[in-house]
């Protein structure tokens, strides 16, 4: 996992330098917004996603990801009074992917830090196990000797959400009890979508199939920052 990571991140810097942009509002077709208001706050290429059947082990067989799988767009509105997760993906066709791709079937994650240091995911999961579910989280990191192993995926509960196959966009509520409110600034913002070999993210080990912006997950940060805003509220 940590050598698939490190590889993405190398690929994104080579990528962006060869583009030669710096712009951070360049990570896909856009149109974006930094508020997150008139147009999602990260845009994501389409036709990127990859599906790694080794997990990132020497000798991959590499493959296109399916449309479920690559995402477009990611998004955090506020909506009366709790924060959602809105997920673009470039189709929805509800099908999992099938185990030689992900025996976790596909996990949809959108990572945001609070101001206390807290790297908080929602996840959408769909699978032939279970369906379709909707948790919400954290990463605990696990360090050695002042070395950053691997991220532990914590799950604190569950949460409710919708994949909408006709429009494509996956939604997640973060519950209300996290504790974010407009004005609020969050940080490395990401989102990732994976497959999983193994049971769960607990369990098994997380293989990106996408990631917006490239080369960014709860290890990389990605360096994107929202100030939670009530896009609705008249302005002052
Ligand atoms: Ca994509
Ligand atoms: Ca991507």
């Amino acid at each position: 996992m940590r050598v698939k990571t490190l590889a993405a991140a190398m690929c994104a810097a080579f990528t962006f330098g060869v583009q030669g942009t710096a712009s951070a509002d360049l990570w896909g077709p856009g149109p974006e917004d930094p508020a997150g208001c008139t147009a999602p706050v990260v845009t994501d290429w389409d036709g990127d996603a990859v599906v790694d059947q080794s997990g990132g082990q020497l000798g991959r067989p590499t493959h296109p990801g399916p449309d479920d799988m690559d995402l477009t767009s990611f998004n955090l509105n506020w909506a009366t009074d709790h924060l959602v997760a809105d997920i673009g993906l470039k189709a929805l066709s509800g099908n999992p992917m099938g185990p030689t791709d992900s025996q976790g079937g596909n996990n949809y994650y959108l990572f945001f830090k609070t101001a206390d240091g807290v790297n908080h995911f929602v996840r959408a999961t769909n699978r032939t196990q279970d369906g379709i579910t909707f948790a919400y989280g954290e990463i605990a990191r696990l360090a050695a000797g002042g070395q950053n192993l691997f991220d532990v995926y914590q799950t604190d509960g569950t949460t409710t959400g919708k994949l909408d196959t006709a429009t494509g966009h996956i939604t997640l509520d973060v519950p209300a009890s996290v504790g974010i409110k407009p004005g609020d600034l969050l940080t490395d913002l990401t989102a990732n979508a994976d497959g999983i070999f193994g049971y769960d993210d607990q369990a098994g080990f997380n293989n990106h199939i996408d990631e917006a912006p490239d080369g960014s997950d709860s290890f990389t940060p990605s360096g994107v920052t929202l100030t939670v805003t009530d896009c609705l509220a008249p302005p002052a």
